[in-house]
């Protein structure tokens, strides 16, 4: 009869709590558990201009359920537990700028390191047999001794932000193999797309890059050129949490494209890809040097490509034509009139910023 069958299509639905639902990967694995019939909720803190440009941009700000929470208020997010009763949840609110932790060392500790014990504990107290996807980083290498990286390899943290990763992934391990909680690390390398946050190096060079060939911008100042990057694509990455979240046993695993490029390589195929000559337009300006940097990683995601079956496909110069060519649309598109989703037109740029100097 019909009430049977509706109480199993909707046991059948699984419900997932993302935390950082705002954020480039929360819209994105959003908008990818969504299409796989999942009910979506997600938090999001209270800022003095609402920020939910990116569920916008991708047509999903109807179809998911927001709950306001706060990393630092517990209650908030034991609430955010209770009311979406999640199968799953992916842990990917955090402070996630490796430069802006300097600068914040207590509160990026905070809400990237102790905010994971917050969640655990309150998994722990309410329903310990909720699955849990902590956003680990490739930034726990750090200062890698090894030419890639994977699993077995040792953390060298360089940053607070690195520092406070590496507590959340420990007690992710604790949590796992002291209350037997489905708890896994995704030890994810980074991954860009057009929903990038502006501060960070790739959306920063493709949209200063597009605003230079349509004359907006003269000039683009950056720092240390010389680093290392394994880069990919973030839609891609967002299926890999829903992956390893799908697995029989917990477990932690890299994500990465096993290829490295220095950010003066990007910058080099970014300018090239418009027809412009990089040199007359980019500065260094040390303000934007790391009080320590991360010079070189490269991921070697072979367990995730046997044990997930998780490939990614779109390497460093299809992304680069990706995120170039929506930056040039959208100020295409802005110079023309045209009303989207987007930050940049309200983003005044990192110039003014005054940063803590490095030696
Ligand atoms: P974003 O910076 O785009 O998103 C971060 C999210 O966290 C936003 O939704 C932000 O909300 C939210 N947030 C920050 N502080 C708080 C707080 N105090 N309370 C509640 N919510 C908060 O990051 P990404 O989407 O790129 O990354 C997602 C996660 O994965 C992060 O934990 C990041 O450290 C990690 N990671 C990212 C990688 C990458 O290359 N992108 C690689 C490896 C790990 P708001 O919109 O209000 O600011
Ligand atoms: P990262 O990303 O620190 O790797 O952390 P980011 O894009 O900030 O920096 C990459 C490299 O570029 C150099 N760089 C600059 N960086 C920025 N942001 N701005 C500049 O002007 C500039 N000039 C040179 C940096 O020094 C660095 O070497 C990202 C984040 O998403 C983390 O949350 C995530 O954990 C890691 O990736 C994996």
């Amino acid at each position: 009869n019909y009430f049977y069958f509706f109480t199993f299509l909707m046991r059948k639905t699984k419900h997932a709590l993302i935390t950082g639902i705002t954020g480039q990967d929360g819209a994105y694995l959003a908008k990818f558990l969504l299409k796989k019939n999942y009910q979506v909720f997600g938090t999001y803190r209270r800022l003095s201009t609402p920020n939910f440009w990116r569920l916008s941009y991708l047509e999903i700000e109807d179809r998911v359920k927001l709950i306001p929470a706060d990393l630092i208020d517990t209650p908030s997010l034991i609430e955010a537990i209770r009311v979406s009763k999640p199968d799953e949840i992916y842990h990917l609110a955090a402070q996630s700028y490796v430069g802006a932790s300097f600068d914040q060392p207590l509160s990026s500790g905070e809400f990237s390191g102790l905010a994971v014990s917050r969640m655990l504990e309150s998994i722990r107290l309410f329903d310990p047999s909720i699955k849990f996807y902590q956003a680990s980083s490739s930034e726990i290498f750090g200062k890698a001794t090894t030419k890639s990286q994977n699993e077995q390899s040792s953390f060298i943290p360089q940053s607070p932000y690195a520092t406070a990763k590496l507590y959340g992934y420990w007690m992710t391990q604790i949590y796992r193999d002291g209350y037997d909680m489905f708890a896994a690390n995704g030890i994810l390398f980074n991954h860009e797309s057009p929903l990038r946050g502006l501060e960070f190096v790739t959306r920063k060079i493709t949209n200063a890059a597009a605003r230079i060939k349509l004359g907006l911008q003269k000039q683009l100042n950056l720092g240390y050129l010389g680093s290392y990057r394994d880069w990919g694509y973030a839609p891609e990455y967002v299926e890999g949490m829903w992956k390893i979240l799908q697995q029989k046993k917990p477990d932690d695993f890299v994500l990465a494209t096993n290829e490295s490029h220095s950010v003066q390589e990007f910058v080099e195929t970014t300018f090239s890809y418009l027809d412009l000559d990089w040199k007359k337009y980019v500065k260094i300006d040390k303000k934007f040097y790391r009080i320590l940097e991360v010079n070189s990683l490269k991921g070697d995601s072979s367990k995730a490509q046997k044990k997930l079956s998780w490939k990614p496909k779109i390497k460093f110069k299809k992304l680069i034509q990706i995120m170039i060519e929506k930056d040039l649309e959208r100020w295409q598109g802005w110079l023309n009139g045209e009303i989207f989703p987007w930050d940049a037109n309200n983003y005044i740029g990192d110039e003014k910023t005054l940063f803590r100097k490095a030696n």
